[in-house]
């Protein structure tokens, strides 16, 4: 988060993190789909030694709470793969909140865990306070064969505080309702930082619609 009382300005960073090709990049795009063109910029890429990064704004201009806020949104992707661990940290710093996107495939199982130990490690590594950073667990592939059953999942979970969800990101089934769940959870942390209700009128509902996002129909046949 970077807020700033005096300019009146709150820029929200979200970041979907997980092992290589998991599927971070696809879920970015289909929600880029998702939302409606005059709410989107373009995607974008910082590449450095083979290592790329994507990221996209929503809301480029930016929306105004009834405040004079001026509130945007940066959604990035990590690169999965372990060597790339710096790039990972630096995207995390700041972060308001996290899309773990896992792969369902039984093959994966070791590279999921592994890639989650390395988000608390680094969310540590950074400063964040993983205990109360707001996240959501995608398991996406769901469309593939050999993958863990929603019920095992859910059982394997069940002990830990975060919300899974299920998602095909190459159809795009999931990826919205991932991102307004991250939404959801985003929002308390923000507004006890900032005061987005009290102070600025801006409410949990207005929060999590701020993509505008059409639905899948309507997105596909746009
Ligand atoms: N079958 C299937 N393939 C997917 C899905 N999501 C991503 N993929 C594929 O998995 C590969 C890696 O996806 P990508 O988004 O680049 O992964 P990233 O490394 O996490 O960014 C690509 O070939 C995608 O088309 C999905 O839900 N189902
Ligand atoms: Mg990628």
């Amino acid at each position: 988060m970077e807020y700033d009382e005096d300019k009146q300005r709150l820029t929200v960073k979200l970041v979907y993190y997980g092992p290589a090709l998991s599927g971070k990049t696809t879920n970015l795009m289909r929600l880029h789909d998702f939302i409606v063109p005059e709410r989107r910029g373009e995607i974008m890429t910082l590449e450095t030694k083979n290592d790329r990064t994507l990221f996209f704004d929503l809301l480029p201009l930016g929306f105004t709470a009834p405040s004079g806020l001026l509130v945007k949104f940066k959604l990035f992707t990590v690169p999965g793969q372990v060597a790339h661990d710096g790039t990972r940290k630096a995207v995390l710093s700041r972060t308001d909140g996290v899309v773990f996107v896992a792969d369902s495939q039984r093959s994966q199982g070791i590279n999921n865990g592994a890639s989650f130990e390395n988000l608390a490690e680094n969310a540590g590594r950074v400063g964040l306070d993983f205990e109360r950073l707001p996240l959501v667990v995608q398991f996406n592939k769901r469309d593939v064969a050999e993958i863990y059953s929603e019920a095992e999942l859910r059982e394997r979970w069940s002990a830990t505080p975060w919300p899974l969800t299920f998602a095909s990101a190459l159809v795009g089934t999931g990826v919205l309702e991932t991102f307004r769940l991250l939404l959801q959870r985003a929002y308390p942390v923000l507004d006890s930082a900032c005061a987005l209700g009290a102070r600025h009128g801006v409410s949990v509902e207005t929060f999590v619609g701020v993509a505008g996002t059409d639905s899948l129909e309507q997105a596909l046949s746009r």
